[in-house]
C-alpha cells in the first residue's frame, strides 16, 4: 500500500534537491554510514547494555528478517509504544529497513490515544513492551486487535509468542534475509504525533528526505560529532529528543546515546556522572527540578550544553540554568510538524536567555502575520507561519483540518504568537490555538471537552489553561450541568474522566461548575475571560493562604 500524504510541490522539491537539502537517501543511511565507519564504537547505552554501531545494525537486520518472515512488507503500517530503552531504536531501524511505516506512541499515552492512532492507521502490526502497564496484560491488545480487525501484536519480552528480544539476540547466520527494495526517499518514513488543537489526535507524515535533512541540519547547528555523549531523558519518540538533534542526531554524528527512563535528577545525575554526558535536553519543569536538586551538582561536571524546549522558558529561569548548573543553555522551539528554532552556541547571553532561537535552516521561511495574513513588522507580535524543506504540507487523512491549518501559499500556521527580532530570533509570547501546554505536554482543549460532554449530566464544557509555578500551565475545565443534573461534582467528573483511559497529563487539574459561559461579540465561548476568572481565583487563594499563615 502506498501511504497517502500531501507532497511538496514539484518546484519546491526540485529546489530542495538541487540545493542539497534533500539527498535522496532513506533514514537507514544514518546507521549504515556509522556501522561502516566505526562499527565497534558505542552507539547506545541503556542500563547495563552497551550496543555498538555494528550490533545496532545487525540487531535491526535480524528483527527485520523475522518480521519479513511473518509477512510484513513495505507499505504496511505499525503502531509502536516502547519506553526509553535500546529496543526502541532496534525496532525503529528494522521497520525502516522493511519500509513498514510506524507511528511511535509516547509511553505515557494510554488506551484512548492508542485506539485513535490505530483507528487512523489500521496497522498491520502492534509492538509493545510487556513491562509497560498497557501491554502487561493481553486484554488490551486483544481488544485492540478485535475491535479494529488488526493482524498481530508482538512484545519485546512476550511469552505468548516468540519474544522479539530473542529474534535479535539469537545467533543467526542468516542475519539479513529480508527483500532488498528500491529506496523511496520521498515517501513517508514514519508518522510523528501532533499535540493538536482538535478533537482527535493528528498524525504527521514525515518523509525520509525531509526528516533526514532536519537531523543533519540540527547536528550542524549544534556542532555534534563522535565526541557527543547525549542523554535522552525525554520520551525517545518525541520529535525533540528524536531529531533535534536527539537520538537520531547522535547516531548520525557517530556519538554515544545514553538513555534515561525519566528526566528526574535522581535518574539523570548518576547517568551523567557515570557516562560523562556532555549534552542533554529537558522541558522547563524538568529544568526547575534540576535547579532544585542543589546538593548534587558535582555530578554534572561533564555537562556542557543543556537544551530546553517544548514550552516557554522564562528569562529568569534561563539565567539560573546557566549560572547554577554551569552549562551553556540552548533554547529549542520546535514542532513535530517541522520548523525547529535553536539559539546558537555562540549567541550572546541576552539572546540565549530571552529568545527561543531562530530557524535552523537558511531555507526555512518564516512570516509573522496579523489576523488578515498580512506580514507584521520586525518587533511586532503576530502569528507564526512557516514553510521549508522539512515542514510538512498536511496531516494524514484530515482534509477539513488541513484546509485551515495552512495559508493559501502553503505556509503552516503553527498557532504560536511570536515576535521576530532584528536578528531573526523568535520570542514566543502566546498562543492562538485552543491548546494547553502543560510543561511541554500539549493538550487539545476540544479533545477533553468532547470527553466531558459525553457525561449525561454535562450540558456544556470549556477547557482552558491556568497558570502553574512548576508546569507553566495546568488544565481547568469549566462545566455547566444539565438543568436537572443535580449531583454533578468535581469528584464525580474526575472519576468519570479517569474511566476514559487518557494519558495522565490530559486529566483536568481543576473543575469549575458554573451556570453560564461568558461569550465573545460573535457569540463564541470567551476563553480569555475564563482564563482570567480562574487566574484571579488562584491569585486570591494564594494571597489569602499567605495572610492566614
Ligand atoms: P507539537 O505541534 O505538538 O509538536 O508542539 C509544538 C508546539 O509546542 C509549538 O507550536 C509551540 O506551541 C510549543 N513549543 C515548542 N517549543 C517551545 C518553546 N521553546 N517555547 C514555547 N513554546 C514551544
Ligand atoms: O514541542 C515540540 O514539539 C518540540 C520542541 C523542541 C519539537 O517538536 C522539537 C524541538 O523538535
Amino acid at each position: 500500500m502506498r501511504i497517502n500524504y500531501t507532497p511538496w510541490p514539484e518546484k519546491d522539491a526540485e529546489e530542495f534537491k538541487s540545493k542539497g537539502f534533500w539527498i535522496d537517501k532513506e533514514l537507514t543511511d544514518i546507521l549504515c554510514r556509522q556501522s561502516g565507519q566505526r562499527p565497534e564504537s558505542p552507539a547506545i547505552i541503556s542500563e547495563d547494555v552497551t550496543l555498538s554501531y555494528r550490533q545496532l545494525e545487525s540487531y535491526s537486520d535480524r528483527l527485520a528478517s523475522y518480521l519479513s518472515q511473518r509477512g510484513l512488507e513495505a507499505g504496511d503500517t505499525a503502531l509502536v509504544q516502547l519506553p526509553n530503552d535500546y529496543p526502541f531504536y532496534v525496532v525503529y531501524f528494522a521497520l525502516l529497513k522493511l519500509g513498514v511505516v510506524p507511528v511511535n506512541a509516547l509511553f505515557n499515552h494510554n488506551k484512548d490515544e492508542l485506539f485513535h492512532y490505530a483507528d487512523q492507521l489500521r496497522p498491520t502490526l502492534i509492538i509493545g513492551d510487556s513491562t509497560q502497564a498497557l501491554f502487561s496484560d493481553s486484554t488490551f491488545t486483544d481488544s485492540l486487535q478485535q475491535d479494529l480487525d488488526l493482524s498481530f501484536t508482538l512484545l519485546i519480552d512476550g511469552d505468548r509468542e516468540r519474544s522479539l528480544r530473542d529474534t535479535w539476540l539469537s545467533d543467526n547466520d542468516n542475519e539479513k534475509s529480508f527483500p532488498e527494495r528500491q529506496a523511496t526517499p520521498n515517501e513517508v518514513a514514519f508518522f510523528q504525533l501532533s499535540g493538536g488543537s482538535t478533537g482527535t489526535p493528528k498524525l504527521i507524515p514525515r518523509t525520509h528526505n525531509d526528516y533526514y535533512y532536519s537531523i543533519r541540519q540540527s547536528v550542524e547547528v549544534c556542532q555534534w560529532d563522535s565526541d557527543t555523549r547525549y542523554l535522552c531523558a525525554l520520551p525517545a519518540a518525541h520529535n525533540f529528543s528524536l531529531s533535534s538533534p536527539g537520538g537520531l542526531g547522535v547516531l548520525y554524528a557517530g556519538g554515544t546515546l545514553i538513555l534515561a527512563k525519566d528526566p528526574s535528577p535522581s535518574t539523570c545525575f548518576p547517568l551523567i556522572e557515570q557516562h560523562h554526558v556532555n549534552w542533554t535536553a529537558l522541558v522547563p519543569p524538568a529544568a526547575i527540578l534540576w535547579l532544585n536538586a542543589a546538593d548534587n551538582k558535582a555530578a554534572l561536571a561533564s555537562l556542557r550544553y543543556l537544551q530546553v524546549g517544548g514550552a516557554k522558558l522564562s528569562a529568569n529561569l534561563a539565567r539560573r540554568v546557566e549560572v547554577e548548573l554551569n552549562v551553556t543553555l540552548q533554547q529549542v522551539f520546535g514542532m513535530a510538524e517541522g520548523l525547529v528554532n535553536y539559539t546558537r552556541l555562540n549567541d550572546d547571553a541576552w539572546t540565549r536567555h530571552n529568545t527561543q532561537g531562530r530557524p535552523m535552516s537558511e531555507a526555512d521561511k518564516v512570516i509573522v502575520v496579523d489576523e488578515n495574513n498580512q506580514p507584521v513588522s520586525i518587533g511586532e507580535e503576530g502569528l507564526l507561519t512557516t514553510s521549508g524543506p522539512y515542514t510538512f504540507r498536511g496531516y494524514f487523512n484530515a482534509d477539513a483540518h488541513n484546509s485551515h491549518a495552512f495559508t493559501e501559499e502553503g505556509f503552516y500556521c503553527s498557532g504560536d504568537r511570536v515576535i521576530q527580532t532584528e536578528t531573526g530570533h523568535l520570542i514566543v509570547v502566546g498562543r492562538d490555538k485552543d491548546q494547553i501546554n502543560k510543561g511541554g505536554e500539549k493538550i487539545a482543549a476540544e479533545e477533553i471537552e468532547n470527553h466531558l460532554l459525553s457525561h449525561p449530566d454535562v450540558f456544556d464544557a470549556a477547557v482552558v489553561s491556568m497558570p502553574d509555578d512548576l508546569l507553566g500551565e495546568r488544565i481547568c475545565a469549566f462545566v455547566i450541568a444539565q438543568p436537572n443534573g443535580t449531583t454533578l461534582k468535581p469528584v464525580t467528573l474526575n472519576k468519570f474522566m479517569r474511566g476514559k483511559h487518557l494519558a495522565d497529563y490530559k486529566y483536568p487539574d481543576r473543575y469549575e461548575l458554573v451556570d453560564t459561559f461568558p461569550k465573545t461579540k460573535v457569540g463564541k465561548v470567551d476563553k480569555k475571560s475564563l482564563r482570567s476568572q480562574v487566574e484571579e481565583k488562584l491569585a486570591s487563594h494564594k494571597s489569602s493562604s499567605r495572610t492566614s499563615v
